[in-house]
């Protein structure tokens, strides 16, 4: 509950920019996707039907045209897929009740039948939607790879399983393009899908402070057009209306709110849907809300007689936060909401699969079944994310006993959202046969046939989420870490990596879809850039293995993400589960690798641990980055006893720690707000280094006796808060000049400490001259740097009173020198990045 009021509160600040991820406490299980690709021997007719049967055999040759017998004059645009010839094959075309009757079509609407034999092709309709769905099968069938122009003897009998099918435009963000919307629309209709609930967060005019005003001109010749495309399409248009935030429940609002409806019926719209969905406040009372929807049935809905029945979002539209109590709002709604009335519910989270078990909990207290609105593909809580992957996550025995209606929440980008609307069309129209896996190998097929391979390969790696709703993603591919992999492996993996590479060419060269390619093509490009850092990872190995000290080093330095590689990347990511993590996790390995075999030491590089799994994912490496501004997030609510911690590498003497928590140090609210500091040798056993530190996003601790310790972690007492936990920086002995055995001089003293912190993944670039004193005992130093093609770097060793010594020009990234007799300081001029500064001796 504190949880939803917090969450309350961040909605009614404004609809913009919302960052969601801190707020979801979504499961982080990513599950396999079921089912198979299966052979389809060349025909392809999606939502799959109840039951056709087709006789490749037999054939009615369409070549010489078709005689179209459109018997209540209904169909003329929807039939231009085929050639009109008066005496060619007979196509006849018809609906109605009784007519469905005689063909054992199913009472219902969308219900059609389709026969193709000797005697010519027959459509019959429940309705005039249904035999538009029998055209659209007409059509998949003679557009398909078997038929050629030549139909086969079908029979074909098929009807939804939902009533209402589609999609809500109800996420925040740039609201889609008129042009995409469009279509969109026609995708519905050739998908059979018979609804578009129109409800984007961020039209002023469906939600605050416009939803009382009329749409300006422009926008209504929009809407309108929308309504016609729809009508075009046998899709139901349903406008919603987000007014919740700032309503009055007085006589006047109300009259606003009809006024609104009644001026969105006169631009053509003839079904309505209320969201009382992220508000707080007086618009979120249920008795107030439900009074409010039973009286517009009554004088809107009913009055005008051509409307249909209205929708509902309930403020209370996830397990997350619902009342669940005789006294909550959807039980109010269950006793008191006109029954015709549809309310919607996103699952037990705001993004979550769809299963009998949340809406039987639902459904017992709506006391109706539930309208399922599901929160995929939509990423307005991870806008870096294009979501691509398979439409799966939902039980396949449910009915329109357990739901009236399923529609997606899609992305902003709505070209790039119907590979997941073509499986969203499958399932709603037939639950039972939904094959999730077999789905996705089609539409993408279905979307892009001439770019087929590429688009596969981009879609297969851009799935998951990181944070939020988790999908699985490059399921076909295996990765591994440097020291334990066979050659098979190896190869594989090289080869997976220059199809990534090759996908954005490829995808650019082939694919049609302008307004698809627009919308991936950030992604795209990001896309190849990741393929080309994977393969010069690869052959990295190679050089590391062969220990190639110079050669690897060179190539290590020229394959790091820089600061700009990284920003474009954070804004367009791919490859999350698999391919980045396998680029970095090979880079560190390698460095720390390399690091050892020079010094004999273990590197200064800490990993995450802890209760999160996504800690013992790359995704952690934010916390030891010594960059205060990235972060590493839980991605899953926090309870007693979690914990968040860093394996040293080795036992080491601990007498620092400091730990910034949350995402910022002023009013955030991921992070534990009651924890304790603790060490410990074994992960098992832990001491205290701290008492209970509240509400403190800073924590530091310092000692003059060091404790020895292999595990360092904060971990969560006692408290309420069930949100996210943040860590922005997590070191352990950070690296300060009076821990060094040696003076340091530089310009930036806390960037120089980089180059002797014994982490050779971290860095800082020298501009001026880096001075350090030499050690007794010491020979020589190897230097890690990165140095440009052409430039050098100028190391002056020095007496003790400054003498110049010896002067070496380095231009070689990995480089060792010899230190002279009497040298007391070296000198490092010239612009370099320096990694690591290493004595021998
Ligand atoms: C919003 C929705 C948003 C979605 C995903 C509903 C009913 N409302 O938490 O506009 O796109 O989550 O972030 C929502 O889901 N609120």
């Amino acid at each position: 509950m504190l949880m939803a009021a917090l969450l309350m509160a961040a909605f009614a600040q404004g609809t913009q920019a919302q960052d969601l991820s801190g707020q979801r406490s979504e499961k982080q299980d990513v599950h396999m996707i079921p089912g198979k690709k299966l052979d389809h021997h060349g025909l392809i007719v999606s939502p799959t039907p109840h039951l056709l049967n087709v006789d490749a055999a037999n054939r009615l040759d369409l070549q010489k045209g078709v005689k179209v017998i459109d018997k209540k004059g209904k169909f003329a645009d929807d039939v231009k897929f085929l050639t009109a010839n008066a005496k060619g094959i007979r196509l006849t075309i018809d609906f109605g009740e009784k007519l469905a009757a005689k063909a054992g079509v199913k009472p219902v609407s969308g219900a059609y039948s389709l026969k193709a034999d000797a005697k010519g092709i027959q459509i019959v309709g429940y309705d005039e939607r249904g035999a538009f769905y029998g055209l659209q099968t007409l059509r998949q069938i003679v557009n398909s790879e078997m038929a050629k122009g030549q139909m086969p003897y079908t029979t074909c009998n098929d009807y939804p399983d939902l009533p209402n099918r589609g999609v809500v435009e109800g996420f925040y963000g740039e609201p889609w393009s008129h042009q995409v919307r469009l279509s969109l629309i026609d995708y519905y209709g050739k998908n059979k899908m018979n609804t578009y609930l129109y409800g984007p967060k961020d039209d002023p005019y469906h939600s605050c402070p416009n939803w009382r005003l009329p749409y300006p001109e422009k926008e209504a010749k929009n809407i309108s057009e929308l309504v016609q495309a729809c009508r075009r399409n046998r899709v139901d248009f349903v406008w919603a209306i987000h007014p919740g935030q700032d309503i009055k429940w007085n006589e006047e609002d109300y009259q606003n709110l009809v006024h609104k409806l009644d001026l969105m019926y006169d631009l053509g719209v003839r079904s309505f849907a209320i969201f009382f969905d992220d508000i707080s406040g007086e618009g979120a009372n249920p008795v107030k809300q439900s009074e409010l929807l039973n009286r517009l049935a009554k004088e809107f809905v009913k009055a005008k007689g051509d409307v249909t029945p209205l929708v509902m979002c309930p403020t209370d539209y996830t397990r997350l936060w619902a009342n669940p109590k005789p006294t909550g709002s959807l039980a109010i709604f269950g006793n008191t909401l006109d029954p015709s009335i549809n309310v919607f519910w996103t699952g037990d989270v705001v993004c979550s699969d769809l299963t009998r078990e949340t809406l039987d909990w639902v459904n017992s207290r709506i006391k109706r079944p539930a309208y399922y609105w599901w929160n995929f593909p939509v990423t307005d809580y991870a806008r870096h994310i294009i979501m691509q992957g398979p439409t799966y996550g939902l039980q396949t025995d449910l009915t329109n006993k357990d739901l009236c209606g399923f529609v997606s929440n899609p992305m902003e980008h709505g070209e790039a959202s119907k590979l997941a609307l073509y499986g969203v069309a499958d399932y709603a129209w037939n639950i039972a046969n939904y094959n999730p896996l077999d789905n996705w190998e089609r539409g993408l097929v279905d979307l892009t046939p001439e770019a087929h391979d590429a688009y596969r390969t981009f879609a297969m790696h851009s799935c998951d989420t990181e944070t939020g709703y988790r999908r699985i993603e490059s399921w076909e591919t295996k990765s591994f870490r440097i020291d334990n992999f066979t050659d098979a492996e190896f190869n594989a993996l090289q080869k997976e990596f220059e199809k990534v590479k090759n996908a954005p060419a490829q995808m650019e060269a082939n694919c049609k879809n302008a307004l698809l390619m627009k919308e991936l093509r950030p992604w795209l490009t990001e896309f190849g850039k990741l393929g080309n850092r994977g393969l010069k990872t690869m052959q990295l190995i190679k050089e590391y293995k062969a220990g190639n000290d110079q050669a690897f080093w060179d190539g290590y330095v020229n394959n790091r993400m820089s600061k700009e590689d990284v920003a474009a990347y954070e804004k367009h990511k791919s490859g999350t589960m698999v391919l980045q993590p396998f680029y970095e996790q090979s880079m560190d390995d390698m460095a720390s690798g390399f690091f050892k075999k020079l010094t004999g030491k273990v590197p200064a590089f800490y990993k995450g641990i802890g209760t999160y799994a996504t800690l013992r994912t790359t995704q952690s490496k934010a916390m030891f980055d010594n960059d205060s501004t990235t972060y590493y997030t839980s991605g899953n609510g926090q309870n007693t006893g979690d914990w968040i911690g860093a394996d040293l590498g080795c036992v080491r003497s601990v007498s620092e720690v400091r730990i910034l928590q949350g995402r910022n140090s002023v009013d955030d609210v991921d992070y534990f707000d009651n924890t304790v500091l603790e060490y410990s040798l074994d992960k098992k056993e832990w001491k205290a280094l701290t008492g209970e530190l509240k509400k403190q996003y800073i924590i530091n601790w310092k000692t003059d006796s060091p404790v020895e310790a292999r595990y360092i972690r904060i971990k969560k007492l006692k408290s309420d808060k069930r949100n996210w936990a943040a860590v922005r920086t997590f070191e352990v002995n950070p690296t300060t000049p009076d821990r060094l055995s040696f003076t340091v001089e530089a310009k930036d003293m806390q960037a120089a400490m980089y180059g002797f912190d014994e982490n050779p993944c971290t860095s800082f670039t020298n501009e001026g001259t880096l001075t350090f004193g030499v050690e007794k005992g010491v020979t020589g130093y190897t230097f890690l740097q990165k140095v440009a093609p052409g430039s050098s770097v100028v190391c002056r060793q020095l007496n003790a009173k400054g003498k110049v010594l010896a002067t070496t020009s380095i231009n070689q990234s990995f480089c060792k020198i010899e230190l002279v007799k009497k040298a007391a300081k070296v000198q490092l001029d010239g612009s370099a990045e320096i990694f690591e500064i290493i004595p021998e001796k």
